[in-house]
Protein backbone atom coordinates (compact mmCIF):
# COMPACT_ATOMS: atom_id res chain seq x y z
CA UNK A 1 0.00 0.00 0.00
CA UNK A 2 1.31 3.39 -1.12
CA UNK A 3 0.58 6.44 0.95
CA UNK A 4 0.66 9.49 -1.09
CA UNK A 5 1.25 12.44 0.90
CA UNK A 6 -0.65 15.46 -0.07
CA UNK A 7 0.81 19.12 0.59
CA UNK A 8 -0.92 22.03 1.15
CA UNK A 9 0.83 25.15 -1.20
CA UNK A 10 -0.18 28.10 0.13
CA UNK A 11 -2.07 30.00 -2.52
CA UNK A 12 -0.23 32.70 -3.83
CA UNK A 13 0.18 35.91 -2.01
CA UNK A 14 -1.31 37.66 -5.18
CA UNK A 15 -5.12 35.82 -4.30
CA UNK A 16 -4.56 38.03 -1.13
CA UNK A 17 -3.44 41.29 -2.21
CA UNK A 18 -4.85 44.24 -0.23
CA UNK A 19 -4.36 47.75 0.16
CA UNK A 20 -6.16 48.98 2.71
CA UNK A 21 -5.49 52.51 1.93
CA UNK A 22 -4.29 54.10 -1.75
CA UNK A 23 -2.67 56.96 -2.63
CA UNK A 24 -1.97 58.39 -5.85
CA UNK A 25 1.35 60.54 -5.92
CA UNK A 26 2.68 62.03 -8.87
CA UNK A 27 0.73 59.91 -11.07
CA UNK A 28 2.15 56.71 -8.89
CA UNK A 29 -0.47 54.31 -7.40
CA UNK A 30 0.89 53.39 -3.90
CA UNK A 31 -1.30 51.07 -0.70
CA UNK A 32 -0.47 52.51 2.50
CA UNK A 33 -1.43 50.64 5.84
CA UNK A 34 -1.05 52.10 9.16
CA UNK A 35 0.40 50.29 12.44
CA UNK A 36 -0.66 52.05 16.05
CA UNK A 37 2.53 52.09 18.33
CA UNK A 38 2.41 52.42 22.25
CA UNK A 39 1.87 56.53 22.59
CA UNK A 40 3.85 58.59 24.88
CA UNK A 41 3.39 60.35 28.08
CA UNK A 42 5.07 63.65 28.82
CA UNK A 43 7.39 63.79 31.92
CA UNK A 44 8.83 66.97 33.13
CA UNK A 45 8.49 68.12 29.16
CA UNK A 46 10.06 65.19 27.50
CA UNK A 47 8.08 62.59 25.69
CA UNK A 48 8.79 59.01 27.14
CA UNK A 49 6.92 55.83 26.28
CA UNK A 50 3.93 54.05 27.74
CA UNK A 51 2.36 50.84 27.41
CA UNK A 52 -0.75 52.50 26.06
CA UNK A 53 -1.62 51.47 22.53
CA UNK A 54 -2.46 54.03 19.98
CA UNK A 55 -4.53 55.41 19.16
CA UNK A 56 -5.70 57.21 22.75
CA UNK A 57 -8.15 60.08 22.51
CA UNK A 58 -7.33 63.01 25.19
CA UNK A 59 -10.23 63.34 27.12
CA UNK A 60 -11.76 66.69 27.34
CA UNK A 61 -10.76 68.01 31.41
CA UNK A 62 -7.79 65.30 31.38
CA UNK A 63 -4.60 66.93 32.92
CA UNK A 64 -1.35 67.33 30.90
CA UNK A 65 0.41 64.98 32.72
CA UNK A 66 -2.21 62.11 32.22
CA UNK A 67 -1.99 62.97 28.22
CA UNK A 68 -0.97 60.07 25.97
CA UNK A 69 0.43 61.11 22.62
CA UNK A 70 -0.15 58.52 20.14
CA UNK A 71 2.10 56.86 18.02
CA UNK A 72 1.94 55.43 14.39
CA UNK A 73 3.89 53.96 11.84
CA UNK A 74 2.78 53.88 7.94
CA UNK A 75 4.17 51.55 5.60
CA UNK A 76 4.01 52.05 1.62
CA UNK A 77 4.67 49.60 -1.38
CA UNK A 78 3.49 49.83 -4.91
CA UNK A 79 -0.12 48.54 -5.72
CA UNK A 80 -0.20 45.12 -7.18
CA UNK A 81 2.94 44.26 -5.64
CA UNK A 82 2.34 41.31 -3.47
CA UNK A 83 5.35 41.14 -1.91
CA UNK A 84 4.93 44.70 -0.34
CA UNK A 85 8.40 45.86 -1.05
CA UNK A 86 8.68 48.70 0.85
CA UNK A 87 8.67 52.38 -0.60
CA UNK A 88 10.32 55.67 0.59
CA UNK A 89 8.30 58.17 -1.09
CA UNK A 90 10.09 61.01 -1.35
CA UNK A 91 8.73 63.92 0.56
CA UNK A 92 5.52 62.49 1.48
CA UNK A 93 4.30 63.67 5.09
CA UNK A 94 1.35 62.61 6.88
CA UNK A 95 -0.40 64.78 9.30
CA UNK A 96 -3.46 64.81 11.65
CA UNK A 97 -5.96 66.91 10.82
CA UNK A 98 -9.90 67.77 12.75
CA UNK A 99 -13.06 68.48 11.08
CA UNK A 100 -15.34 70.01 13.77
CA UNK A 101 -19.11 69.94 13.41
CA UNK A 102 -19.21 73.71 13.39
CA UNK A 103 -17.14 73.74 10.19
CA UNK A 104 -13.99 74.55 11.36
CA UNK A 105 -11.09 72.28 10.98
CA UNK A 106 -7.35 72.74 12.19
CA UNK A 107 -4.40 70.53 12.43
CA UNK A 108 -2.15 69.90 15.88
CA UNK A 109 1.46 69.86 16.63
CA UNK A 110 2.95 66.29 15.68
CA UNK A 111 6.55 64.66 14.92
CA UNK A 112 7.03 63.07 11.89
CA UNK A 113 9.85 61.16 10.44
CA UNK A 114 10.97 58.48 7.91
CA UNK A 115 12.53 55.61 9.68
CA UNK A 116 13.67 52.25 8.19
CA UNK A 117 11.69 52.51 4.78
CA UNK A 118 8.11 53.39 6.96
CA UNK A 119 6.89 56.88 7.86
CA UNK A 120 6.59 57.45 11.71
CA UNK A 121 4.42 60.10 12.86
CA UNK A 122 4.37 60.73 16.59
CA UNK A 123 3.62 62.85 19.48
CA UNK A 124 0.20 63.56 18.49
CA UNK A 125 -2.56 64.89 21.21
CA UNK A 126 -5.91 63.75 19.83
CA UNK A 127 -7.90 65.67 22.12
CA UNK A 128 -11.44 64.89 22.23
CA UNK A 129 -13.58 67.78 21.10
CA UNK A 130 -16.54 68.29 18.60
CA UNK A 131 -14.99 67.18 16.13
CA UNK A 132 -13.53 64.07 14.44
CA UNK A 133 -9.50 63.31 13.72
CA UNK A 134 -8.01 62.07 10.71
CA UNK A 135 -4.59 61.44 8.78
CA UNK A 136 -4.11 63.38 5.44
CA UNK A 137 -0.79 63.31 3.33
CA UNK A 138 1.15 66.09 1.00
CA UNK A 139 4.28 66.93 -0.50
CA UNK A 140 4.10 70.70 0.30
CA UNK A 141 5.55 72.11 3.75
CA UNK A 142 2.78 73.09 4.50
CA UNK A 143 -0.79 71.37 6.63
CA UNK A 144 -3.33 72.65 5.26
CA UNK A 145 -6.82 71.16 3.74
CA UNK A 146 -6.50 72.31 0.24
CA UNK A 147 -3.20 71.16 -0.57
CA UNK A 148 -3.88 67.69 1.31
CA UNK A 149 -5.48 64.72 0.56
CA UNK A 150 -7.12 62.45 2.70
CA UNK A 151 -5.77 59.18 4.01
CA UNK A 152 -7.93 57.95 7.02
CA UNK A 153 -10.23 58.54 10.16
CA UNK A 154 -8.47 57.95 13.12
CA UNK A 155 -11.08 55.67 14.81
CA UNK A 156 -11.34 52.99 17.38
CA UNK A 157 -9.84 54.49 20.37
CA UNK A 158 -8.23 52.34 22.98
CA UNK A 159 -9.14 54.13 26.03
CA UNK A 160 -12.79 53.85 24.92
CA UNK A 161 -15.35 51.63 24.97
CA UNK A 162 -16.71 50.02 21.64
CA UNK A 163 -19.92 51.65 22.03
CA UNK A 164 -18.62 55.09 22.31
CA UNK A 165 -16.00 54.43 19.76
CA UNK A 166 -18.95 53.54 17.10
CA UNK A 167 -20.69 56.35 18.11
CA UNK A 168 -17.50 58.64 17.30
CA UNK A 169 -17.09 56.86 13.87
CA UNK A 170 -21.09 57.28 13.29
CA UNK A 171 -19.92 61.32 14.07
CA UNK A 172 -17.04 61.02 11.62
CA UNK A 173 -19.10 59.59 8.88
CA UNK A 174 -21.30 62.68 9.63
CA UNK A 175 -19.01 65.38 9.81
CA UNK A 176 -17.57 64.32 6.56
CA UNK A 177 -13.89 63.99 7.71
CA UNK A 178 -12.88 63.12 3.50
CA UNK A 179 -12.90 66.87 2.51
CA UNK A 180 -13.60 67.31 -0.95
CA UNK A 181 -14.08 63.32 -1.18
CA UNK A 182 -16.88 62.86 0.65
CA UNK A 183 -15.21 60.73 3.48
CA UNK A 184 -15.18 57.63 1.48
CA UNK A 185 -12.94 54.97 1.98
CA UNK A 186 -10.81 52.49 0.24
CA UNK A 187 -11.57 49.44 0.81
CA UNK A 188 -10.47 47.35 -2.25
CU1 LIG B 1 -11.08 70.55 16.84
Amino acid sequence: MKFFILLLFALPQTAFAHCPMELNVDGKSYCSEITWLDGDKKVQGKLEPTTELSPQLVLMGEIPQKWVYSRAEFSFWEKGDASHTPQIIDNLRIFPYMHMENGHHHSTSYEYAWLNETAEISAVALQEMRGCWSFRWTKENHDTLEDSEFLMNIEGYNNLSDEKNSEMSDFCTSVGSGGGHGGHHHNH
